[in-house]
C-alpha cells in the first residue's frame, strides 16, 4: 500500500492498527472469519473501474468482454459448489439478496413470517425496523423453551396467517434446520420457503450440515461468514421462472451497476471453497466450536440448547451474573473479541443482553484446533469470574497475545 501511505497517511494509518487489531486478538464473531490474499487481490483490482449493468452477454454498456468472463466463473463455481441450477452473484449483502427476493416474490403489504429477532433471527426477515418488517408486514415465529425451533408453532401461524412467504435462517441458531418440514409448512400455507443461509453456507458446501437445496424455492446467503470469501451476497434457486424473476429484482430492481471487483473476489473465493482442503476446515470449525461449548459448559456456564451443531452457539450467562455487554468489554480488554447477543426471552434490552455469541470460524482458519479452543474457553472463564481482576485481565491478554502469535496470519502481508 505504498501509495496509500504516501498519498492519504490518515486512512492507511488506520488500516494498519485495524490489520495488527485482527492479527492480535482472538476473534471469535461468529459471521466474521479471514479472506485469502487472493481474494484480497481481486477485490482490490482495477475491476472496480467498470461499470456492467445487466447480466453477461447481456449489458448496457460496452467493454464488458473481461467482466463477463468473471461473472461467468462465478456462477459456474457457485452452482458446482451447491449442486443448484441457477445463481445470482450480484447483489452487494445478505441483506440486498434478501430485499431482492422479497421485492421479486412480493407486494407491498403482504405477510412475511421469520424467526423473531430476539430469538435468533435476522433484521431483514420480516422485523420491524427494516424496511422487510415496514414494507411487508412481518410474523414472527419462535423457539420452544430449550431453544429449538417451534415447528408446531409455525404451521399453527402459517395456517392462521397466510403467509405469502416464510423465510428460514438465522444469526444466532446453533441447531440444524428441518429445511424439508419448513417447505411442507410453506407449501401448505400456499408461502414461498425463502432459506438463507448465511451462517450455515461454508457448512453446507462441505456437506457437514444439511442442505435446503432440494427443498427451498430460493436460497440467500453471503458470500462471508463461514464461506470464508468476500463481503457479499448470494442467491440460488433450481426454478427457471424465480431465476428470471430474482435477476429482473436484482437489477434493475434494487441495485444499478454491479461491483466486478467484488465478483471476481467472489469467484476466487468459491474456487478456494472447491478444494478439498476446505472441507477439512469446515469439519474442524464444527469440532472446534463443539469443543468451545463443551469447556465453557463444564465450567459452569449455560449453552443455550445444550450444545451446537455448527460454527456458532449463544451463551447464556445469567447463571454466573454477567451481562451480555459487560462480558463483550471485559474480554475484549483480555484480547477475545465477541459479541452481546440477547438469548431467547431475554429480559435485558438489546444493548445490555444476557448473553454472548460465540462462534469458531476465524480462530479455525488461523489453524487453531482442540487445544487452544479448551485455552480459550478457560480465558473466557476465567475472565469473567474475574471481571476486576486487572492482573488476570493482563495476563489473559498476554496469553491470547502468545496464542495469536504461534497462529499467525497475514504474515506476508506487506502494508
Ligand atoms: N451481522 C451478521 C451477523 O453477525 O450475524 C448478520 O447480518
Amino acid at each position: 500500500m505504498e501509495n496509500l501511505k504516501k498519498q492519504d497517511a490518515q486512512v492507511y494509518n488506520a488500516i494498519v492498527k485495524e490489520l495488527n487489531r485482527q492479527k492480535d486478538s482472538i476473534e471469535l464473531i461468529a459471521s466474521e472469519n479471514i479472506v485469502s490474499q487472493a481474494v484480497l487481490e481481486a477485490q482490490g483490482s482495477i475491476l472496480t473501474n467498470k461499470y456492467a449493468e445487466g447480466y453477461p452477454a447481456k449489458r448496457y454498456y460496452g467493454g464488458c468482454e473481461f467482466v463477463d468472463e468473471i461473472e461467468n466463473i462465478a456462477i459456474e463455481r457457485l452452482t458446482k459448489l451447491f449442486n443448484v441450477k441457477y445463481g445470482n452473484v450480484q447483489t452487494h449483502s445478505g441483506a440486498q439478496a434478501n430485499f431482492s427476493v422479497f421485492y421479486a416474490l412480493l407486494n407491498p403489504g403482504d405477510t412475511v413470517m421469520g424467526l423473531d429477532l430476539a430469538h435468533g433471527g435476522h433484521l431483514t426477515h420480516g422485523y420491524n425496523n427494516s424496511v422487510s418488517g415496514k414494507w411487508f408486514k412481518g410474523v414472527n415465529y419462535h423457539v420452544n423453551d430449550e431453544g429449538f425451533i417451534d415447528y408446531d408453532e409455525m404451521e399453527r401461524l402459517a395456517k392462521e396467517h397466510k403467509p405469502k412467504l416464510i423465510v428460514s435462517g438465522a444469526s444466532a441458531y446453533s441447531r440444524i434446520w428441518d429445511w424439508q418440514r419448513i417447505s411442507q409448512i410453506a407449501k401448505s400455507a400456499g408461502a414461498y420457503h425463502i432459506a438463507d443461509i448465511a451462517h450455515y453456507a461454508g457448512l453446507i458446501a462441505a456437506g457437514i450440515y444439511p442442505s435446503p437445496i432440494e427443498h427451498a424455492d430460493i436460497v440467500t446467503s453471503t458470500n462471508h461468514k463461514t464461506l470464508c470469501g468476500t463481503r457479499g451476497g448470494l442467491i440460488m434457486t433450481n426454478s427457471e421462472e424465480l431465476f428470471k424473476k430474482i435477476n429482473s429484482a436484482v437489477f434493475p430492481g434494487t441495485q444499478g451497476g454491479p461491483l466486478m471487483h467484488i465478483i471476481a473476489a467472489k469467484a476466487v473465493s468459491l474456487g478456494e471453497a472447491l478444494k478439498p482442503k476446505f472441507k477439512e476446515y469446515q469439519k474442524q470449525v464444527l469440532a472446534n466450536a463443539k469443543k468451545l461449548a463443551e469447556v465453557l459448559e463444564k465450567n459452569g456456564l449455560k449453552i443455550v440448547t445444550g450444545g451446537t451443531d455448527c460454527h456458532l452457539f449463544l451463551v447464556d450467562l445469567r447463571p454466573i451474573g454477567v451481562k451480555g455487554n459487560e462480558a463483550q468489554k471485559v474480554l475484549e480488554k483480555a484480547g477475545i473479541t465477541l459479541n452481546k447477543n440477547g438469548i431467547p426471552n431475554d429480559p435485558e434490552k438489546p444493548a445490555i443482553t444476557s448473553g454472548i455469541r460465540i462462534g469458531s470460524p476465524t480462530v479455525t482458519n488461523r489453524g487453531m484446533k482442540e487445544p487452544q479452543m479448551l485455552q480459550i474457553a478457560q480465558a473466557i472463564v476465567r475472565v469473567l469470574k474475574n471481571r476486576n481482576g486487572e492482573n488476570i485481565i493482563k495476563e489473559v491478554r498476554s496469553q491470547m497475545l502468545n496464542l495469536c502469535e504461534q497462529f499467525p496470519i497475514y504474515e506476508n502481508l506487506k502494508y
